[in-house]
């Protein structure tokens, strides 16, 4: 990373646009950008053009998840690849914070890796080792890349791969997700915790998430995002949980956070495990997190855990969890260590997609 405070207004950035998953996001190499993090938030709210509802000067997409940026850099360990820093990027507030990660811009990090030179591609199929920065955690990708080169749409490795969310078909990249050091899985010790007198499970499988029971807030589960959010009532009983579901997960205090995720369950309409509406938290998601879909995977396979009553699980996986735009394959196992903890890990199937690669003008300083 540079040492100097440029004002790259003029010069401009180098930055790859890419879908990654259900999302969007500006992926650089650290190295293009200053060191000092206050400075580097700076030029990322301006890239993306926040604050404004509809980030017009910039190439943010004036939602959360098309605000969304992937910081790349060579590992200091020996047996990892790169280091992945995820930065979601307030659209209507000048925010930018690294409290989460993000499983959806982690589907085009190894990509990126090797468009970038950090990592030499194979001639079939690229195994790329990740460090998740803001977790700790280590995710595997492998992708095609036929002779050499990342094959996107899937076509030259006859990968073609259709995800819930996303139109069309496009490679398929598998993500395999391991839990950092110190990581736990029930963050707060127990399976359930109450809340203002509901029952939640507070999982973290890669994503922090409340679980809790559609049912208990008149949501049937078959409602899109907007009447979601249009429903002032149910956010703020979610708002309040969430506010006290924080410090029991080690998080401390999340007003104004991205995390935990509020997931409202209820049984599967579409033959899946279970159905789920996501609060991430101010907006609702329109489909779900790959690591979001993980956590809830893992909760509905803990016995007494929210969800799992109402879950309908086959032995041998996935679990499809339905979503507001389909469903999403998680293969997730679970187990009960010697030492009485939960432990889980998650293979997802992703796509991602290089829109466009070249150098990114942040708009001035307001
Ligand atoms: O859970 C949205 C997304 C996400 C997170 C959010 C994610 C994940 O769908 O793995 O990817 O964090 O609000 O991009």
């Amino acid at each position: 990373m540079t040492e100097d405070v440029r004002d790259p207004s003029g010069d401009g950035i180098r930055c790859m646009l890419m879908r990654g998953g259900t999302s969007k996001g500006a992926y650089f190499l650290a190295e293009d950008l200053p060191m000092q993090p206050a400075e580097r938030d700076s030029i990322l709210l301006r890239v993306m053009g926040s604050p404004d509802p509809t980030q017009i000067d910039g190439v943010g997409g004036a939602h959360p998840l098309t605000s969304k940026v992937a910081i790349v850099s060579p590992s200091a360990e020996s047996d990892v690849d790169v280091d992945y820093l995820f930065l979601q990027v307030g659209v209507d507030q000048p925010t930018v914070s690294d409290a989460q990660t993000c499983g959806n811009l982690l589907a085009g990090v190894g990509a990126f890796a090797v468009e970038r030179g950090l990592v030499t591609p194979g001639e079939e199929t690229t195994t790329v080792r990740i460090r998740l920065v803001n977790t700790g955690d280590l995710a595997i990708e492998t992708f095609p890349t036929p002779r050499g080169r990342v094959d996107y749409d899937g076509a030259a490795s006859g990968t073609e791969t259709a995800i819930d969310g996303v139109p069309g078909t496009a490679a398929g990249i598998e993500i395999q997700l391991s839990a950092g050091p110190d990581a736990r899985l029930l963050p707060s010790g127990n399976v359930t915790d109450v809340f203002d007198g509901h029952r939640a499970t507070l999982i973290d499988n890669g994503m922090p998430v409340v679980l809790l029971r559609a049912d208990e807030f008149g949501v049937a589960g078959t409602e899109t995002p907007t009447e979601l959010e249009e429903r002032a009532d149910l956010k703020d009983a979610l708002e309040s949980i969430r506010l006290q579901a924080g410090p029991a997960m080690g998080l401390g205090d999340v007003a104004g956070a991205t995390v935990p995720k509020m997931f409202l369950l209820s049984p599967a309409r579409h033959g899946g495990a279970v159905s789920t509406r996501a609060f991430i938290p101010a907006r609702v998601h329109t489909s779900i997190g790959v690591l979001m879909a993980a956590s809830v995977a893992a909760g509905i396979r803990i016995p007494g855990a929210v969800g799992a009553d109402i879950a309908a699980l086959t032995d041998s996986g996935p679990d499809a969890i339905e979503h507001p735009g389909g469903t999403f394959p998680a293969r997730v196992q679970v187990q009960l260590g010697d030492d009485d903890q939960w432990r889980a890990t998650s293979i997802s199937t992703r796509t991602a997609r290089k829109i466009f690669d070249g150098v990114v003008y942040p708009r001035p300083r307001l």
